[in-house]
């Protein structure tokens, strides 16, 4: 079952070195959960249409993560591969959850990241994102976010406003870490802590220091902080 799999990763072009995608992370995530075998495929943004889709051959818009199941088999969305994985790997700790009810409210937890962290966190790190690529890479990422008329800078927006938004919005995930008195989903980490810690991940990746303010020091105690430091164990 494991002979074979290979993850597309996206790593940032300057260096070749930091997997920083939040959507390949969380795919990471999952198959390590699960304790799955699979190789690594390091590509740049300028790999991803012509290496995907000769794995996911009908595909319109190529992206990372892509987890090659078979030749010309490919799942290119990071719940399907954590849900290919659960499905097909059922020994070990789950994933999403033993009922549908809690899974279903995992993903509700990952709709909250999607919307209320990573707008802000993208606009924090636009800058930073675009001076780690190679110049080829460089280029096209400033093409491709710029196509809608604002430059970088522009998207990146106030600084401050972005911070704030971000404290406001870690509220009720600092509330619910506090209750929890461990992971998000309990005594076992899952879905809804591999969303944030792969946010976290991506935020740190590129600004180390605006993490610090606006993720470990946002709240005045030590529950993110501590959390981060947990969460360092499953990153490998
Ligand atoms: N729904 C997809 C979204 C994947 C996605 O947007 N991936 C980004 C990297 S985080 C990508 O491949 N971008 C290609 C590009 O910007 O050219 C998932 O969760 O896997």
């Amino acid at each position: 079952m494991t002979a074979g799999l290979q993850l597309f990763d996206l790593l940032e072009s300057k260096n070749r070195e930091k997997s920083f995608s939040p959507m390949v992370w969380r795919a990471k995530l999952s198959l390590n959960h699960k304790g799955v075998t699979y190789e690594t495929i390091p590509v740049t943004f300028l790999d991803i249409p012509t290496l995907i889709p000769q794995v996911c051959p009908n595909v319109t818009a190529p992206t990372v993560p892509t987890l090659k199941i078979a030749d010309g088999e490919g799942l290119q969305d990071s719940l399907a591969i954590a849900e290919y994985v659960e499905k097909n790997y059922p020994k070990g700790p789950s994933i999403f959850g033993a009922t549908p009810s809690e899974k279903h409210l995992q993903l509700f937890f990952d709709s909250y990241v999607s919307t209320r962290l990573h707008p802000a966190i993208q606009r924090l790190v636009f800058i930073e994102m675009y001076e780690h690529q190679d110049a080829e890479n460089a280029a096209y990422f400033k093409s491709s976010r710029e196509k809608g008329g604002k430059t970088l800078e522009q998207l990146g927006g106030d600084r401050a406003q972005n911070m704030k938004e971000l404290k406001e919005n870690l509220g009720l995930i600092h509330s619910a870490l506090l209750r929890s008195g461990g992971w998000i989903t309990g005594e076992q980490p899952g879905w809804a802590d591999f969303t944030l810690i792969s946010a976290f991940i991506w935020f740190n990746t590129f600004s180390p220091q605006k993490f610090e303010e606006g993720i470990l020091n946002a709240i005045d105690d030590q529950v993110l902080r501590s959390y981060w430091l947990k969460a360092q164990q499953l990153i490998v």
